[in-house]
């Protein structure tokens, strides 16, 4: 007996090994990204399907790093301002322009049609809000949630 088990242990752990990558696959579809996921993607639309809204795609992503690509489709200059709040992207306190305590960062000048611009941060678990931070274009509800998990 204990000849074979010294025979089949090799076996079995390789077969282990093998297999791993089958289960981590298996249930990719399902389960959340795990927190050192890299490279993810959030594509944020401003100005569209109306002028002052402001859209991002995925709404969740998991933490790690994260890279907002912002594109205005709109007819007006806007802005991205990414902050981390636990206040709900319509309770901040604004003045015209909103208190941007909790800065993640910021894409200015976003032009009518022009190119995306990108910013890259590595985010935590958490509450975010993006905004445009353009006088006025919060009070006339340009902003959104965004939950990073
Ligand atoms: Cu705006």
């Amino acid at each position: 007996m204990r000849t074979t088990y010294r025979r089949l242990l090799p076996i079995v752990a390789a077969m282990a090994i093998a297999a791993s990558p089958l289960v981590l696959a298996a249930c990719g579809d399902d389960e959340p990204a795990a927190a050192t996921a890299p490279g993810q993607a959030v594509d944020v639309i401003l100005g569209s399907p109306s002028e002052f809204t402001i859209t991002p795609s995925p709404g969740s992503v998991a933490a790690g790093e994260v890279t907002i690509s912002a594109a205005n489709r709109g007819a007006f200059p806007h802005e991205m301002v990414l902050i981390r709040t636990d206040a709900a992207s319509g309770d901040l306190a604004a003045n015209g322009e909103v208190d941007e305590t909790g800065l993640v960062g910021e894409l200015e000048d976003l032009e009518p049609g022009a190119a995306a611009k990108e910013l890259t941060a590595t985010l935590e678990t958490g509450h975010y809000v993006i905004l445009c931070n353009l006088p006025g274009h919060y009070a006339k509800g340009m902003h959104t949630d965004l939950t990073v998990e």
